[in-house]
């Protein structure tokens, strides 16, 4: 379906030399433009996407000095997306966890929905190669999750999500006070609060092709603090 909207896809990476070649030439296949959040990546992964940005208009690179989070790099992404026209941003892991195969059901979606999620837990969704820790671990932060804040969305620490334009004008960035799999709760939970219309569209999962994961073990808790605001 052609669209008249504007997609900016943001990427945030750390250390993700071995995959952020192969994921901007699938995106770029795509009529979006890609903005890539990296935070001095040593293994050069920044350089790597300067050289995609040389070469192609459509690519933009923020770098930031160290390592600082996916929080504030998904913040870093959504303070820059307006100024390159776009009306709705993808947000989506480096890695192929999130494969781009999914973006257009997201973008379909999205010309109805505020909010789409692709989930692991609705029909038709689910994960791959991913190991039982990392799967119970998921599942039992999400029904805690649901059920704590009052979620309807059944994934609510998924990180691949297309978020309208009036989504993030309506919610206060800079009063966002997680950061990780919590930043995502956050970010859902004040969607729901505004009222927008929020969809999921089931995707399968993969664990990592390359490289390690960047989420520290700390991220894994949710900061029930979240219910009080
Ligand atoms: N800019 C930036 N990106 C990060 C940071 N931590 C993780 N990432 C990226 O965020 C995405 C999700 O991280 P990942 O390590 O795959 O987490 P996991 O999927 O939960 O194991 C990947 O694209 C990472 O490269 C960070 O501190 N800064
Ligand atoms: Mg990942």
């Amino acid at each position: 379906m052609k669209s008249s909207l504007k997609t900016a896809i943001v990427v945030p990476t750390y250390n993700e030399s071995d995959n952020i070649g192969i994921l901007a030439q699938e995106i770029l296949s795509l009529p979006v433009q890609l903005l890539i959040v990296d935070d001095n990546s040593p293994d050069g992964t920044g350089e790597i996407a300067d050289g995609w940005a040389g070469k192609d208009s459509r690519v933009f690179v923020l770098h930031r000095p160290r390592k600082m989070g996916l929080g504030t790099a998904y913040i870093a992404g959504f303070k820059r997306a307006p100024s390159l026209g776009a009306d709705r941003v993808i947000t989506m892991d480096a890695d192929f966890s999130h494969h781009p195969r999914y973006i257009p059901t997201l973008l379909t979606r999205s010309e109805t929905a505020d909010l789409v999620i692709g989930s692991r837990y609705v029909d038709g969704g689910g994960t791959l190669n991913c190991t039982l820790g990392r799967r119970v671990l998921s599942r039992s932060a999400n029904i805690f999750t649901r059920i704590a804040l009052g979620l309807r969305a059944h994934d609510c620490t998924a990180g691949f999500r297309c978020y309208r334009r009036v989504v993030l004008e309506s919610i206060d960035l800079d009063t966002i006070f997680s950061d990780g799999y919590s930043f995502l709760i956050e970010m859902l939970y004040r969607s729901q609060k505004m009222r927008h219309e929020i969809e999921e569209v089931p995707i399968i999962f993969e664990d990592r092709r390359r490289g390690a994961s960047n989420i520290s073990r700390g991220d894994t808790v949710i900061r029930l603090s979240l219910t009080s605001k």
